[in-house]
């Protein structure tokens, strides 16, 4: 037994021009991916520096399916581009060679940092895509988060190390032979441009399974995505009240929403005050962290009016409980920019019928520009601190 040697590795798929051409579309996804993984970050911080904003109502919906689509798509990029650079882990470092040698070890300690963050964040984010939590010792969401930063950093210098080589290797043709190994000569019964347009037609098939979360026309072909549109009033159902336990304080005919204003209960308003109250009719969706989304038509009152029915001053960023009494999402903030905009309700009705209880009955939170996960169901009190 002796460990595998970079020319034991003969494939001339395995080149440059393939890596290189690979990997521009995964820098794209990844590049995408970053970037709408902040606005998620930015959307679900409590009491951001700058605040998120609320239009386009759509804004969310938009980034959140862009972010679950091209991480879907960098699958199998990223399976090629491993399989096309995978023998130069075997490569010797001459640790005689001194500063050269430290300079190639820190390179390849980047590239292995890259290569762990990026298996890190596809399996994390399919596996959360799938809603399938695995874990139980992180938080999803920093972990998810934090890795980004480390990812993309060595993303960063990772494409700088490799501007010359990119360079050259995208400016020749894919057949081209200058840049590849010696040994690597031997043709196979695949071409380089077969397995390029295979690479682009799997991205393409990643995408199209996936888009259907967001894109209604695409739900056919969509056999990854949420079975958007099935569901009460259209919309899908993310956790049931049975699993969120409030099958008994839900439906209770004593419920009232308890309005605190700076600790104390200043109005308790039944679902009969509720609809007493002006009824207002907005057409929003719920767009899922994990990547589906869905519109929906809601009516029901404005969340400034019911703080206003308790006499407090608006202006302040809201308090959102649920009757749910275990899970991350059981108190949720609802800033300032939120409460005032007048598309914010507290919903009491989905499609011109009554909240299903899965869907939050007796009253849930429905936002412009809003992560699903802070659309809060099954509310039991606002509170507001002036
Ligand atoms: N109390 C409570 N509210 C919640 C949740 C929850 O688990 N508990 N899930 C949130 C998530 S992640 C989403 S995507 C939406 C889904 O709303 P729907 O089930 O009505 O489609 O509700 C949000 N509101
Ligand atoms: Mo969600």
């Amino acid at each position: 037994m002796r460990a595998p040697h970079p020319d034991d590795f003969t494939s001339r798929l395995r080149s440059p021009a393939v890596a290189a051409r690979v990997g521009v579309w995964l820098g794209a996804c990844f590049l995408i991916c970053f970037a709408t993984g902040l606005v998620s970050h930015w959307a679900q911080l409590p009491a951001p520096a700058i605040p998120f904003p609320t239009r386009p109502a759509w804004g969310y919906r938009v980034t959140q399916g862009l972010h679950v689509v091209t991480g879907c798509a960098a699958v199998p990029l990223m399976l090629v581009k491993l399989w096309a650079v995978y023998p130069r882990l075997f490569e010797r470092v001459d640790l005689r060679a001194g500063r050269q040698a430290l300079l190639v070890g820190l390179e390849r300690a980047s590239i292995g940092v890259l290569v762990a963050a990026a298996i890190f964040q596809l399996a994390t984010g399919l596996a959360n895509a799938a809603q399938w939590y695995p874990w139980s010792s992180f938080s999803f969401r920093t972990a998810h988060y934090a890795l980004a930063w480390v990812a993309i950093g060595a993303l960063v210098l990772h494409v700088a190390v490799k501007l010359p080589m990119i360079r050259a290797a995208l400016g020749a043709d894919v057949d081209d032979e200058a840049l590849d190994r010696p040994g690597a000569l031997r043709a196979g019964a695949v071409s380089r441009r077969a397995l390029l347009r295979g690479t682009w037609a799997a991205a393409g098939i990643a995408v199209l399974a996936t888009a259907g979360g967001t894109v209604p026309w695409l739900r056919q072909v969509s056999v990854l995505a949420v079975r958007t549109g099935e569901g009460p009033g259209g919309v899908p159902i993310n956790k049931t009240a049975a699993a969120a336990g409030v099958l008994d304080t839900a439906t209770d005919r004593g419920w009232a929403l308890d309005v605190r204003v700076d600790g104390s209960v200043a109005a308790r308003l039944t679902l009969a005050d509720l609809r007493a109250l002006p009824q207002h009719t907005v057409d929003l969706p719920i767009a899922c962290v994990e990547g589906w989304s869905a519109q929906g038509r809601w009516s029901g009152v404005r969340v400034r009016d019911v703080v206003a029915a308790a006499g407090a001053a608006g202006g302040a960023d809201v308090v959102v409980t649920s009757l749910q009494e275990s899970g991350p999402f059981t108190r949720t903030v609802l800033p300032a920019a939120f409460v005032e905009d007048e598309r914010t309700l507290l919903a009491l009705d989905l499609a011109g019928e009554p909240l299903d209880l899965d869907h939050g009955f007796p009253v849930r939170v429905i936002a412009p520009n809003r992560p699903g996960v802070l659309q809060t169901k099954w509310v039991a009190s606002l509170e507001v601190t002036t």
